[in-house]
């Protein structure tokens, strides 16, 4: 944990004590000083010859549903094993200060949730609800699964985690809700995300577009760096904290 030496910018401090609405958008980096892994980051073990995009997608699962099934399988045991981080928690205390709070997150661990975070919206849908790829029904129990994917037992259909793989549309309401705070509020945070996957990553601009004051915190730049008011470089775990602490004592 840093001593007091990270300073913030006295009108950015000034600016989160008179803000009305908040909107933070977070990514896989939210949660590396979790201890799991980002997007970006290589994938190891038997998942080190295959690339996320290449797994995360209605064509893979077609193709090789057991792969598809048993990566996230894996996922959701590596999310069991970790806790949130000082990051998620500062998040989950920023909801309290501030009148209109929206936290917006591409991230699929349920960390958020875990941390505390009421006004919460899962852009990606959450890996550990598993639902029925032909119905829809949700369940929280399935049969071994060691030899084939487990099927639905409404309608027999394959079962599938509740995640937007790439080429799937997100949640209209969850994407509306999000659109609406970007458009409507004084700050925007982008925290630990690289800015690559769309539509999330215009979130940050049309807050922009709209006159907020955007706040970037990435561990390095990103594209979205040189559009920012201001950029706080370094771990969002330890910035976090640290930010609340000189904003709101
Ligand atoms: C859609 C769930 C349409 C699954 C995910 C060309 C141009 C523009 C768009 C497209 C295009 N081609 C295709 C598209 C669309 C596509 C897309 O954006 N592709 C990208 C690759 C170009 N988007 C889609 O397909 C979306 N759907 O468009 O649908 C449609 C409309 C109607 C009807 C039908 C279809 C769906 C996108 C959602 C995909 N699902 N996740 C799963 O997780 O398995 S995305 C997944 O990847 C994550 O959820 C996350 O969103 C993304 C990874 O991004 P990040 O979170 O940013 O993580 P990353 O590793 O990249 O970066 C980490 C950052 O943290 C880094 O910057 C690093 O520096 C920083 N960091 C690290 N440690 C720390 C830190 N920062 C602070 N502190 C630290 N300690
Ligand atoms: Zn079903």
């Amino acid at each position: 944990m840093p001593s007091r030496s990270v300073e913030f910018p006295p009108a950015l401090i000034s600016l989160l004590r008179a803000a009305s609405k908040v909107a933070v958008l977070t990514g896989a980096g939210v949660s590396q000083e979790s201890g799991l892994r980002t997007f970006r980051d290589a994938q190891t073990g038997l998942w080190a010859q295959y690339k996320p995009e290449e797994l995360a997608s209605p064509e893979a699962f077609a193709r090789d549903p057991k792969l598809i099934w048993d990566w996230y399988a894996w996922r959701r045991e590596a999310v069991k094993s970790v806790r949130p981080n000082p990051g998620h928690y500062a998040l989950a205390s920023m909801e309290k200060h501030i009148p209109s709070f929206s936290l917006i997150t591409q991230n699929v661990d349920g960390l958020h949730r875990m941390a505390g975070s009421q006004r919460l919206l899962e852009l990606h849908g959450n890996i550990q609800r598993v639902r029925c790829a032909e119905c829809y029904t949700f369940t929280e129990t399935w049969e071994d699964d060691s030899e084939a994917v487990p099927r639905c037992q409404e309608c027999g259909g394959l079962l599938r985690p509740d995640v937007v793989w790439f080429g799937e549309a997100l949640p209209r309401d969850q994407l509306e809700a999000a659109v609406e705070a970007a458009r409507s509020c004084d700050v925007f945070f982008s925290i630990g995300t690289s800015g690559v996957v769309q539509p999330a990553a215009s979130l940050a601009f049309a807050a922009r577009n709209r006159g907020a004051v955007v706040v970037e915190i990435n561990a390095e730049p990103t594209p979205l760096t040189s559009k920012a008011d201001y950029f706080l470089q370094g771990k969002s775990g330890e910035i976090l904290p640290e930010l609340l602490k000189q904003t709101w004592g």
